[in-house]
């Protein structure tokens, strides 16, 4: 890996990550860079699990260092202080019986930091939640994360959901995971589907300059 603070998150380095990450702000780096770098390093991190270098603990430390990273005031201020008005509004979360949440909170950071505002209603989300939250908060799109096969089932029923209740056209929808292809989103009846959040951001924003 050619960056270094990608580097530092796939070794697990939590103390050299938060002061990589610290220092690249200070020196101009923009947030939305520093989200790409993180990315980077977390998907080493599912890599190396993956060829069974690192255990269920590596990969729940690299989630840990990522939240933390998130959650440090210089970083949360460089994302809200990055935009001035809100171009639209993101109700996003992990669909039921999935808990993967490091690529649903990427993309949400990116997405902040490209100015949308996010609803997050976490992991594990049922069909009925996202469906009241749809009613109650009408958002431009909705954004779903699932990562376990047996989280497309779920999605094409809260799709079907949304048909059935006379939701369908007045949001658009996006799923991203990894298992969700070209096919899956076909077959749910999703707008769309990504693999990378930086793609997921860019789409939202066209469509949101489209319906303007
Ligand atoms: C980390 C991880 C975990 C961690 C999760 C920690 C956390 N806080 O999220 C832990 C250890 C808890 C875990 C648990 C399990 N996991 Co797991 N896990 C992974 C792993 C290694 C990496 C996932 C990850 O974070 N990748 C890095 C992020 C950055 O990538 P990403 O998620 O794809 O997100 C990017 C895009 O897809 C996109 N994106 C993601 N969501 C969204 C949403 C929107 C709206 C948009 C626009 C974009 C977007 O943006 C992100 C950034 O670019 C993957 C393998 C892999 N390589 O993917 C397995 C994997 C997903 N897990 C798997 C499994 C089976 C499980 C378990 C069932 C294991 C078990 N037997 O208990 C449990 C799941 C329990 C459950 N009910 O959900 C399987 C799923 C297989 C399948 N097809 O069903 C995988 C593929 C591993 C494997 N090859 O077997 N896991």
């Amino acid at each position: 890996m050619d960056n270094i603070l990608a580097t530092a998150i796939s070794e697990l380095n939590e103390e050299k990550t938060i002061e990589l990450v610290k220092r690249s702000l200070d020196k101009g780096t923009k947030p939305f860079q520093i989200l790409k770098y993180l990315q980077e390093g977390v998907k080493k991190v599912g890599e190396l699990f993956e060829s069974g270098e690192y255990y269920v603990g590596e990969l729940i430390m690299a989630g840990i260092i990522f939240n933390e990273v998130l959650n440090l005031d210089v970083m949360k201020s460089s994302v809200s202080s990055n935009y001035s008005e809100c171009i639209g509004t993101i109700l996003l979360g992990t669909i039921e019986n999935d808990i993967h949440d490091i690529g649903k909170d990427i993309f949400k950071s990116m997405a902040l930091v490209e100015g949308f505002h996010v609803i997050d209603l976490g992991t594990d989300v049922k069909k009925e939640i996202f469906l009241k939250k749809t009613k109650e908060l009408h958002p431009d799109i909705v954004g779903i994360s699932g990562l376990i096969t047996s989280a497309v089932n779920p999605i094409s029923e809260l799709i079907q959901l949304f048909e059935s209740e006379g939701l369908r056209n007045q949001v658009k929808i996006i799923i991203g995971g990894n298992t969700m292809d070209e096919k899956t989103c076909h077959s749910v009846g999703a707008d769309d589907f990504v693999h990378d959040a930086e793609l997921g951001v860019q789409k939202c924003v066209s469509w949101i300059k489209q319906a303007r």
